[in-house]
């Protein structure tokens, strides 16, 4: 059994280099991608969260572990490659309107890319509206709205509301996601799919299917 405490210490304490190595270090003696990714670099975002509520660890510290986490993930990418390469529709990905948190909505747009899908990412604090032009402009199939704050969930029904404003809302399938988030939440707005990670957002992107499909 692979012994992750030490590469979770070093993301906590941003040892980026440390953890790009020891990233490398644990692919090349062939343990799982997703192994490293579950146990070593998300555990470690979830023991940051844990210290950040209880106040051991401050903001600068977290955004520090978030970097170093980045890095890590930058080494495991070309490892987490899912399946086919055919293009399976573009999804539009971003983080709500205020909310600033990105790791895991990279982490899904990489995996969704890396399945097939063509993404466009708007990045973070994005506005209902934007999402909704930008739907009208590149004719996406999918879209994807991550928020981890309990404070911006409210913004993925307003991202509905947008899209449904803008006559848009029967053209792409909205999918939900992020920590707080439920699939009795994404029932509750009206979402058309929810996923409790990246593995599961792919999964789930696929059986939605785009709507012109
Ligand atoms: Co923030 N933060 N943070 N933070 N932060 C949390 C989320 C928190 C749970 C920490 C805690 O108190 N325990 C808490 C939220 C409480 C709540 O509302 N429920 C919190 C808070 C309170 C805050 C601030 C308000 C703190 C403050 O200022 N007082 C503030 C808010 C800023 C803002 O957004 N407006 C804040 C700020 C920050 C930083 C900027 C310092 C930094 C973010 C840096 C960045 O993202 N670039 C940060 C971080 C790093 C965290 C924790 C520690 C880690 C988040 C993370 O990256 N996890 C987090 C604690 C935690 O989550 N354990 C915390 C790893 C990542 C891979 O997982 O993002 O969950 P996650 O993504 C998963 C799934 O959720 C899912 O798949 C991913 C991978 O499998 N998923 C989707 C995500 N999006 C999806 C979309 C999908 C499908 C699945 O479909 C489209």
């Amino acid at each position: 059994m692979a012994d992750y405490a030490d590469l979770m210490q070093n993301v906590e304490g941003g040892k980026k280099d440390l953890v790009m190595t020891q990233v490398a270090q644990f692919l090349s003696e062939g343990r799982p991608p997703q192994e490293v990714l579950q146990e070593g670099l998300i555990a470690a975002m979830d023991a940051v969260g844990a210290k950040m509520e209880s106040e051991e660890m401050f903001i600068p510290e977290v955004l520090r572990a978030a970097k170093t986490m980045e890095a890590g993930l930058e080494i495991l990418q070309p490892h987490l490659a899912v399946g086919d390469v055919t293009v399976s529709g573009t999804v539009l990905i971003g983080t709500v309107k205020g909310d600033l948190h990105d790791i895991g909505k990279n982490l899904v747009a990489m995996l969704l890319s890396s399945a097939g899908f063509k993404v466009i990412d708007l990045g973070i604090n994005v506005e209902p509206r934007s999402f909704a032009a930008k739907v009208e402009e590149t004719g996406a199939d999918f879209i994807g709205l991550s928020a981890l704050l309990t404070t911006t969930m409210p913004m993925m029904e307003q991202t509905l509301e947008a899209l449904e404003t803008a006559g848009l809302r029967g053209r792409v399938r909205v999918l939900v996601g992020g920590a707080p988030v439920t699939q009795a939440w994404a029932d509750q707005i009206g979402a058309d799919g929810y996923a409790s990670d990246a593995g599961a957002a792919i999964k789930v992107a696929k059986e939605l299917g785009a709507v012109s499909s």
